[in-house]
């Protein structure tokens, strides 16, 4: 059985090992204690075993930081001699660490680390997306979707997670195109200044779009954030956090239907990578470091601390910096969270500190010993951030997080709220008003759930009784309502889920009418079937 696929049968229902530790933590009343992906993961024989690669041989990557190539207009897309960039999307080859041989890749640039945009507040940037790619597919189209038998298989749209953009160029997973294609999006960077991230997210494709390097750094910065005097320029580093797998001759590795599983429910690599290259090493100053963190993997959870059991400082999440910084040694990213952290190595001079998720280690951060000034600051107020009242939603809506097993226990199916991807729409919100989602969690994975165009607030968590649910769609709750962590009380734009909670949110739906979608971010989830449209009408 592959790592990916094994379940076992607990309690009569299907729960992957890691899913277990989610149950038993959560059991404990933390679920935060050991989210999925967690574990140690296990190699398979027909893989590489990434596990015995040398850690901290390469150094860090840099994303490379785009140009404008002029300025254009488009009066459909409402740009104004706005800078206009184009992104070649194409085949590459690139070495992801010292003793391996080149891996074939596709990316948004020239190589595996990351391109990026930096971009201000209110001034708008256009970016021409082509596909370049080869009409062969580097992994297994293993597509579960309906429909899709005749879409090229190197299909590809990009969207640009998180941001504030006119339906037209969001990136909706239809909106897909072929080799020889391309798509103009105006991107207007209405909103403050945040770390947001492009990835593919092609109509049954996107998961392993993703997996082959479709994924970018775009940070929207405004002279509010600038006046802090945070770390920056050198001092300042992105950081995409994801695993993957390999075959024994250093190719990507994705579970290959039909031998395998006709769908791999998550993807977990055994090979932590950060900025395109396996556990490499960054040579810091003994001084304060900003590191803009995003978890890029696919299903992978990532429980982020310092090897020398040492704290740092959390000024920023999805939708940019938090009311308050706060001080923490433990930090959980689901798929597709940002976080925005600063660590002080001048308390460490000389040392070596890994950053690392539980067991695993991510990266390692090489510290000197030359004392230098560093005029920095980390103020503990570092922005306005309003709590959205209650009794301005106009409506809750109560959705369910489901999965449907097979008889083997084997998840067949994951949806929203009963639904399919191609059901009528059902969530249509109107323009500028605000509503509370409340997401059931019926099942024993902790989902990320993403809504795009908005941003929202993190309301409450409140277990409930599953059983019940299931014998008359009642809802009872076990346990007392918690509040979100000081990490979630920012501005959102994915939520974790935990298991057999009632998990809600506060959203105000604008500036833009039109078709959006709200799914899970592990992107195996949402593959097969948990995404859903939703219509923001006037
Ligand atoms: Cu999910």
């Amino acid at each position: 059985m592959s790592s990916w696929n094994r379940r076992r049968v607990l309690h009569g229902i299907g729960l992957t090992s890691a899913d277990v530790l989610v149950k038993r933590a959560f059991g404990q009343g933390s679920w935060h204690a050991a989210p999925q992906g967690a574990e140690t993961p296990s190699h398979k024989p027909t893989t590489l075993n990434a596990m015995k690669l040398e850690p901290f041989v390469d150094p860090l990557p840099l994303p490379e930081l785009q140009a404008p190539q002029g300025h254009r207009s488009d009066k459909a897309l409402g740009a104004t001699e706005a800078p206009y960039y184009s992104v070649s999307i194409k085949k590459i080859s690139a070495k992801l660490h010292r003793d391996l041989p080149a891996t074939a890749l596709w990316s948004y640039g020239n190589s595996a680390a990351p391109i990026l945009w930096e971009a201000r507040k209110d001034q708008g940037i256009l970016i021409d997306w082509i596909n370049h790619l080869p009409p062969t597919h580097i992994l297994p189209l293993d597509s579960p979707m309906a429909g899709m038998l005749h879409a090229p298989d190197t299909r590809t749209v990009a969207h640009l997670h998180g941001a504030r953009v006119p339906s037209v160029s969001d990136g909706y997973p239809e909106d897909w195109f072929g080799p020889g294609g391309h798509k103009l999006c105006f991107y207007p960077n209405q909103q403050n200044a945040c770390a947001l991230w492009a990835h593919d997210h092609a109509m049954g494709v996107s998961r392993l779009n993703v997996i082959a390097g479709l994924t970018a750094w775009y940070i929207l910065r405004d002279e509010e954030e600038d006046a802090l005097g945070l770390p920056s320029g050198k001092y300042e580093v992105p950081l995409f956090l994801y695993d993957r797998s390999f075959t024994p001759s250093g190719q990507l590795y994705y579970p290959n239907p039909p031998d395998e599983g006709a769908w791999a429910q998550e993807f977990l690599g055994d090979a932590m990578l950060v900025n395109g290259k396996i556990q490499p090493y960054l040579q810091v100053e003994p001084r304060k470091y900003r590191f803009r963190v995003a978890n890029t993997a696919n299903s992978r959870f990532f429980s982020l601390g310092l090897s020398n059991g040492g704290s740092f400082i959390v000024i920023g999440s999805d939708q940019g910096l938090l009311g308050e910084a706060f001080t923490t040694s433990r930090l959980v990213l689901g798929p597709s969270e940002r976080s925005d952290i600063v660590i002080d190595f001048s308390v460490s001079p000389g040392k070596q500190i890994n950053l690392i998720s539980d067991s695993l280690e991510i990266m390692q951060f090489r510290v000197g010993t030359e004392k230098l000034t560093d005029s920095s600051r980390i103020p503990s107020r570092l922005r306005d951030i309003d709590r959205i009242p209650e009794r301005e939603s106009i409506r809750t809506r109560f959705m369910t997080l489901n999965e449907f097993d097979g008889d083997n226990g084997e998840a067949t199916m994951m949806l929203l709220n009963r639904k399919h991807w191609n059901d009528p729409v059902t969530e249509i919100v109107g323009l500028n008003t605000t509503e509370i989602w409340s997401f059931a969690n019926l099942t024993q994975d902790v989902h990320p759930i993403h809504l795009h165009l908005v941003r929202f607030q993190v309301l409450d968590r409140q277990p409930f009784s599953v059983e019940d649910y299931l014998n008359d769609e009642s809802i009872r709750y076990i346990a007392p309502k918690r509040s979100p962590g000081p990490q979630e009380m920012g501005w959102k734009d994915v939520v974790q889920c935990p298991p057999e909670t009632v998990t809600r949110i506060i959203v105000r739906f604008g500036p833009y009418t039109g078709r959006y979608l709200w799914h899970c971010h592990i992107l195996e989830h949402e593959a097969n079937d948990m995404m859903r449209p939703y219509l923001v009408e006037r």
